[in-house]
């Protein structure tokens, strides 16, 4: 690919993973996009902070940026009228980098202390181009280095690779619960967590049972049993990656796995 530029990555912590992450899959134009993308299109935005007043959208400009709003608050303006004001955790400016059309909008800067994602629109495409061959391959070659996937077939890793959501955890966060209904099963992508338990329902004490890190997977108990989550699940420092799957796929593409039925620890 002799158009391809080199897709920058900037360190951050995991709740802002989670915003940008969040933001992306709220917006309606963007929230089809895979999972395996979304990851790198988080990877890939930096932070800009904007003075109040300022205008980080002008309508009728050529875009070149994607913006989340980090904090702050900002107006959405057009021919001089606000038409509607937003906090932090949006996606917006994507029309012009999707459509490549002009600016629809304004947007402006209301408070003080105000800050952005900001991707590059030539960083956007580059990772959007990415084929779709290509997207499910990479998260077929995480499923495969998973111990318990490892040994099914190249169809079914796609079919899982297919369905999987991405979640951040920030350091200290509690994944799962114990004593609450769970719907999800989780693979560790990035990171490390605790496993912890109270012996009684009442206890105060939560006695650490292990931890688990990238390629371990938790949270097939309450699925298998329907029942109640089992231990807490709790990400380490600095914070924590996960790939999930909701109840049904669970059931339908690794239920019946024998690692999993006889799990028993
Ligand atoms: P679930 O659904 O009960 O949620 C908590 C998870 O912690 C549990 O599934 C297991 O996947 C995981 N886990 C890891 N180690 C242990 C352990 O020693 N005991 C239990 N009960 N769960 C564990």
């Amino acid at each position: 690919q002799s158009y391809s530029i080199p897709i920058p990555k900037y360190d951050k912590d995991f709740s802002d993973k989670q915003q940008i992450k969040d933001a992306i899959m709220d917006n309606d134009f963007l929230k089809n996009i895979d999972a395996s993308q979304v990851r790198e299109l988080v990877d890939s935005m930096y932070s800009k902070s904007i003075a109040a007043g300022e205008f980080v959208i002008r309508e009728g400009e050529v875009g070149a940026h994607l913006y989340v709003s980090a904090a702050g608050e900002f107006a959405v303006m057009q021919q001089g009228k606000v038409l509607d004001k937003m906090g932090a955790g949006k996606a917006f400016g994507e029309l012009a980098i999707l459509y490549n059309c002009t600016r629809t909008a304004s947007i402006r800067v209301l408070s003080e202390a105000a800050r952005v994602w900001v991707l590059d629109r030539r960083v956007f495409q580059q990772i959007m181009m990415c084929t779709g061959l290509q997207r499910i391959e990479n998260s077929v070659n995480f499923l495969r280095s998973v111990p318990l996937l490892m040994n099914l077939s190249e169809e079914l890793l796609a079919k899982i690779a297919d369905v999987l959501e991405l979640e951040f955890y920030a350091a200290g966060t509690y994944i799962i619960r114990q004593g609450t209904a769970g719907d999800s099963f989780f693979l560790i992508s990035q990171g490390n967590v605790r496993v912890t338990q109270k012996l009684t329902p009442t206890s105060p004490e939560e006695t650490e049972l292990r931890t688990l890190s990238r390629g371990d997977y938790f949270g097939e108990q309450a699925l298998i049993n329907e029942d109640k989550r089992t231990a807490n699940i709790i990400a380490l420092s600095p914070g924590v990656e996960c790939l999930t799957l909701d109840r049904d796929s669970f059931k339908r593409l690794i239920g019946d796995l024998c690692e999993l039925k006889e799990k028993d620890y």
